[in-house]
């Protein structure tokens, strides 16, 4: 009944939505309202997560159809509760009443048709999308060779040194993409649909709705931001093009021009760390060699996340409860197939926590470890609030938890797990750590912003599906500085081989938190009482680090972002000055470096 007469309302403009009869509604049923939709969405959030985590551990069309089944009831809630929640519009609210209902209105990034067929639809086509993407495989070359997934492909991307090679694996893999984007469009045209439905033009102005301003004044500190940060990142690029010239060539690399993107250690050109070997700045001064250490004294996956585990409980958090070790997948299992892509979750906010990973013995899955473990150990701190706060304080909080600590992974703490040799102090072991992370973090700086901003521009019709690749690429070329290694075209559909695509996950949060981790990091490392510079910081064993970090993340999403980042740092806004400051060696070393090249592309 309900769900028809809301369909009605909404061929009105919302704003025109008829009162419901009788008298106007009051601020406390607005507060009794609020305390209903948290009942009434916990347990379909239950539900649809088991159902995902059934899918995404075991894709088959069955499992797919259970998960969108689980998905449309929840969207079709959530949807109807929205529109419910419009009778309050106007009214002088408690705080955490006008809070709840802010972040039920913006909390969902796929938002729903009112049309139950329609709901349907696009949420069979976003099932579908997760699962093809989770299946793509290359059988190559040329169609005879072994099928590979993406976890072996990606080991080709980043050992190989042959253009051929990489060539061949990169194409391989982003032919996954072309199939992908029918059901894209139909993904863009529905969610569109519910976004507009509960008052928004778009999806993407929905996106960026979910940060306690405008989606107007969202974009410009995302730029803000960025500006502040590119000049450090025209320097890493000048030297890493230089230095890719020595190994292929000008006439393959050229002058002035973007990188080809797959000679950069990764599939999508994003973190560039699986270069380090060849960039290594001062060649086997206190080498650092954490992939071979972990193999040689053959670190499990299992032994991998106790590490991370003992990272937190460091900080005087608590110990994983024995549901995780259970119930988590950790690795990829031989007989079926699953999505690999690393995720976390709390199944029922009461401590059923997990991580499905498919981990290989590698520094960089020991990271993502860390990472996954970061959104665990937030989604348990913030268990006791009401349902609707049960989120990060923005999303980029959640994805810097983890990372946060990861910065604290220095040398020094290697060499404590045993993963690196004690090394002494030296300006040059510096710069060359300092690449390290700067091949992960600093790269990845631009990527982590064009996502949206191509989505962003797909989802608003300013980019027709006509022209979806060749956006995709004018954007890569101009932010990233990076280009399609072989001519492209629209029957190809590049930006569907990144896995949040297909996912329909937003990627400004992991920009955001490329930011906030250097932030708390600083926050982190004064609490823990340590004065030298930011980057020799490690914040391990430190209780009054983690005290501070476990208050902030208790908040959830009960309070504005800033509130919470003044909670752990005493700022207000997201500042890049960290950052910087914890590069600055190495920016100096990159300036002389790139002193007489000409750099920008
Ligand atoms: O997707 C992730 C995490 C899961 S939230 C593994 N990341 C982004 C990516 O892989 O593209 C972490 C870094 C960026
Ligand atoms: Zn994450």
């Amino acid at each position: 009944m309900l769900a028809i007469a809301l369909a009605h309302a909404l061929l009105l403009p919302l704003s025109a939505a008829p009162a419901s009869p009788g008298r106007p509604a009051t601020p406390a049923e607005a507060r009794a309202f609020v305390g209903r939709i948290n009942a009434e969405l916990e347990p379909l959030a239950y539900r649809e997560n088991t159902a995902q985590w059934i899918a995404g551990t075991f894709i088959t069309g069955d499992t797919e159809r259970q998960a969108a089944w689980a998905t449309e009831a929840q969207m079709a809630a959530t949807t109807r509760a929205i529109l419910e929640a419009e009778r309050f519009r106007g009214l002088r609210l408690d705080p955490e009443t006008a809070r709840a209902l802010q972040l039920l209105r913006t909390g969902g990034k796929l938002p729903a048709p009112v049309d139950p067929a329609r709901r349907a639809e696009l949420a069979s086509v976003g099932s579908r999308l997760e699962g093809s993407y989770g299946k793509g495989k290359y059988c190559g070359p040329g169609g005879t060779g072994t099928c590979r997934d993406l976890g072996q492909l990606e080991e080709t991307m980043s050992r190989s040194a042959s253009w051929e090679e990489l060539l061949d694996t990169w194409q391989g893999w982003h032919a996954v993409g072309a199939p992908l984007r029918s059901d894209y469009r139909r993904l863009v045209e529905l969610g569109n649909e519910g976004a507009r439905q509960i008052g928004f033009r778009d999806m993407g102005e929905l996106w960026r709705s979910g940060f306690d301003m405008s989606p107007a004044a969202f974009e410009a500190d995302v730029d803000r931001l960025w500006a502040e940060m590119l000049p450090l990142y025209r320097e890493l690029h000048c030297h890493v093009r230089a230095r890719l010239q020595e190994r292929y060539g000008k006439e393959r690399v050229p002058d002035g021009k973007p990188i080809p993107a797959h000679v950069l250690g990764n599939m999508w050109a994003q973190q560039w760390d699986a270069l380090y070997p060849f960039l290594e700045p001062y060649p086997g001064v206190a080498p650092l060699d954490v992939d071979g250490a972990l193999r040689a004294q053959g670190w499990t996956p299992e032994r991998m996340v106790r590490t991370g585990e003992s990272f937190f409980t460091s900080l005087g958090l608590p110990a994983l409860p024995a549901t995780f070790w259970e119930r988590s997948m950790l690795v990829k299992p031989r007989d079926r197939e699953v999505v690999c892509h690393a995720s976390a979750w709390d199944l029922d906010a009461r401590d059923d926590l997990r991580i499905k990973m498919c981990i290989r013995p590698t520094e960089e899955d020991l990271r993502v470890v860390h990472h996954e473990l970061g959104h665990n150990y937030y989604q348990r701190a913030y268990q006791a609030q009401p349902h609707l706060f049960r989120t990060g304080a923005n999303e980029g909080f959640h994805e810097a938890i983890g990372d946060a600590l990861v910065l604290s992974m220095t040398p020094g703490y290697y060499a404590r797990l045993g993963l690196a040799r004690e090394a002494p102090a030296d300006e040059r072991a510096l710069v060359n750590f300092q690449m390290r992370v700067a091949l992960d973090r600093v790269a990845f700086l631009p990527f982590g912003k064009l996502i949206d901003q191509w989505r962003w521009d797909v989802f608003s019709g300013k980019v027709p599906p006509e022209r979806w690749n060749a956006a995709w690429w004018e954007l890569r070329r101009k932010v990233q500085g990076v280009e399609a290694p072989v001519a492209r075209s629209e029957a190809d559909f590049d930006p569907g081989a990144k896995y949040h695509v297909p996912a329909h996950t937003p990627y400004t949060r992991y920009f955001l938190a490329s930011v906030y981790m250097f932030q708390f990091h600083r926050a982190l490392c004064r609490a823990a009482g340590q004065t030298g510079p930011l980057h020799q910081c490690s914040i391990a064993g430190s209780r009054e680090a983690g005290a501070r970090l476990a208050a902030m993340l208790a908040l959830g999403a009960s309070r504005p972002w800033a509130d919470a980042l003044q909670a752990l740092t005493g700022e207000r806004r997201a500042d890049p000055s960290a950052l910087l400051e914890y590069f600055a060696p190495l920016r100096t070393w990159l300036a002389e470096q790139n002193r007489g090249r000409t750099c920008g592309w």
